[in-house]
């Protein structure tokens, strides 16, 4: 069986958790605790030597896999259904831009070590480590958000009436933007409208983060 080292709280692991979730693929779970340092010891640096989570080992072992976005591709080309990503070339570069924003762009802002080195290096106060965290968030919803609600091609998901990784890329978005960030995203309506489609499946509410191990109940 294949490993996925994560986090509860982990976005990126959600993203892997998700796509593992829609195409039916079993995975052995390892929790790496991001809260407590856990990224940074020796064994785990052995797997991801970034300090992050995920990392996903593979059936027959070998290097790990690591960048969730990488990872959804790998997954992607050897299970090819169902599909993530659509069958032209311009809807698959669409899918993959509204993936970025939230993956390249908006969260690599507020992951722990950005935050850590806001705090201990640069001595920004709780108060204003919050806003920076709320405000990167919301403006990559704000972009996706211009995308969707003025594009042809946004159906009942952000790419035509099937799942992609940019509903996977922006629930995760959406999850850290509401949940973590109290962001207010009442300026988003069709991102937040398409959270609530996707949640209403069984792979997206299961890997919800509050729904894994460890995680605390709100
Ligand atoms: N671009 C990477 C992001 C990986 C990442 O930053 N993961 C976070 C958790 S969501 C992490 O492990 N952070 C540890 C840290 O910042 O110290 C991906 O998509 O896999």
């Amino acid at each position: 069986m294949m490993k996925l080292y994560g986090f509860w709280r982990s976005l990126a692991t959600y993203r892997v958790k998700v796509a593992l979730g829609l195409k039916g693929l079993q995975v052995e779970e390892v929790s790496i605790d991001l809260l407590k340092g856990k990224q940074h010891e020796q064994d785990y640096l052995k797997v991801n030597p970034q300090a992050v989570v995920p990392a996903l080992i593979l059936e027959d072992g070998g290097p790990p896999l690591f960048q969730s976005l990488a990872i959804l591709e790998y997954l992607e080309e050897t299970k090819p259904q169902p599909p993530l990503l659509p069958k032209d070339p311009r809807g698959r570069a669409r899918v993959r831009g509204l993936a970025l924003i939230a993956a390249a762009d908006g969260h690599p802002l507020v992951v722990p070590r950005i935050r850590n080195y806001l705090e201990k290096e640069l001595n920004v106060g709780e108060e204003k480590r919050n806003r920076w965290l709320a405000h990167w968030s919301l403006k990559a919803l704000e972009a996706i958000e211009s995308h969707l609600a003025n594009e042809r091609p946004t159906g009942k998901f952000c790419h035509g009436d099937t799942v992609s990784m940019a509903d996977i890329c922006l629930a995760g978005q959406v999850i850290g933007a509401t949940g973590y960030f109290k962001c207010d995203v009442s300026g988003v309506p069709t991102a937040m409208r398409i959270y609530e489609e996707c949640m209403k499946i069984e792979a997206f509410v299961s890997a919800h983060p509050l729904r894994q191990p460890g995680a605390p109940a709100h």
